[in-house]
């Protein structure tokens, strides 16, 4: 038996280690679960969901980076009937926990999701995505704004019930981020899920023309780190006691004990899943060893712990 308590706690709910897929890396984990059981890792994040079945933004719509990637996805996924049919069954099969991501082009949908949701068996928590960079129109950033971050998460709020921890994922993309975490923690949020993407462009300099058809992006991968870390730290420093899933191009146990430290209570693997598709389970059993080396007995201490003494 190991000798670190690895497990975590997001509001209410306890996951049985701190590594999470990221949203929209690994669909609903289907593809995930030939290369390690699910049950390996603390939870699946699914693809943001919405109401209806949409088939997303024209191709090509990825590019490389340095040190990461551009992704103009532009919410792809089956809708939230198709999802409730197939996806969650299927997972709950599989006995994974599950964190469900949601997003809407209003207010008003957030809500009709919230309340699809409110009573389906098999979920741990509900991601409530307030910052996909590739929508239409940047007015349905909700995280790029406090009142309007306020208005979903009170939606979803309501309309969830009492039970389900809420995780509000917020942009990057903001003069303060402390003052939307604040806003969003105000409306009954539970915890935060930072950061989403930031937005980005690249131009193919043979053609002369945007490589994305969407023209403009979000860029993940291990360029943006230093930038979760910082806005991790910043959250943290100011909300010490509400959690945060933490992502931002981690693709080693080194890398989430990075985002930990800074004050992350679980940590997403996302894009080193496309390199490599055992990215999440490898990253799971390097941190229990770094934890185990460094001398923790209980995971839970190493959080925020280079906000201690200073
Ligand atoms: O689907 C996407 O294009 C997408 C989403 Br919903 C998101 O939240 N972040 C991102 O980089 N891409």
């Amino acid at each position: 038996m190991s000798a670190l308590d690895f497990s975590t706690k997001i509001g209410s709910k306890r996951f049985s280690n701190p590594i999470f897929t990221a949203s929209g890396c690994a669909s609903s984990g289907q593809e995930l679960s030939q290369f390690f059981p699910l049950t390996e890792i603390g939870a699946i994040v699914t693809k943001s969901i919405m109401v209806k079945a949409r088939t997303g933004r024209a191709t090509p719509r990825m590019a490389e980076t340095p040190s990461g990637m551009l992704n103009s996805i532009g919410l792809q996924g089956p809708g939230i009937d198709t999802f409730l049919e197939k996806d969650i069954p299927w997972l709950v099969e599989q006995q994974a926990k599950v964190i469900v991501s949601i997003a809407g082009e209003s207010v008003d949908e957030y809500g009709v999701l919230a309340r699809r949701l409110r009573s389906v068996p098999g979920i741990s928590a509900l991601e409530v995505n307030i910052s996909c960079p590739n929508v239409e129109n940047r007015g349905q950033v909700f995280a790029c704004n406090p009142d309007t971050a306020t208005a979903v998460i009170e939606a979803v709020r309501r309309n969830i019930g009492g039970e389900l921890p809420i995780v509000a994922k917020l942009s990057p993309d903001v003069t303060d981020i402390v003052e939307i975490a604040g806003a969003v923690i105000n409306a009954g949020a539970d915890g935060l899920a930072l950061i989403n993407t930031l937005l980005g462009m690249v131009i193919d300099t043979n053609t002369m023309k945007p490589k994305l058809a969407g023209k403009t992006g979000g860029l993940s991968g291990p360029a943006i780190r230093p930038v979760a870390v910082r806005i991790i730290y910043q959250v943290h420093q100011a909300f010490p006691n509400t959690p945060i899933v933490g992502m931002g191009g981690v693709a080693s146990g080194r890398d989430a004990l990075e985002l930990i430290l800074a004050g992350a209570s679980a940590v997403s693997v996302g894009t080193a899943t496309f390199g490599n598709p055992k990215a999440a389970f490898d990253i799971k059993n390097q941190l229990e060893m770094l934890l185990l080396e460094k001398g923790f007995t209980d995971f839970r201490d190493a959080i925020g712990f280079a906000h201690r003494g200073i």
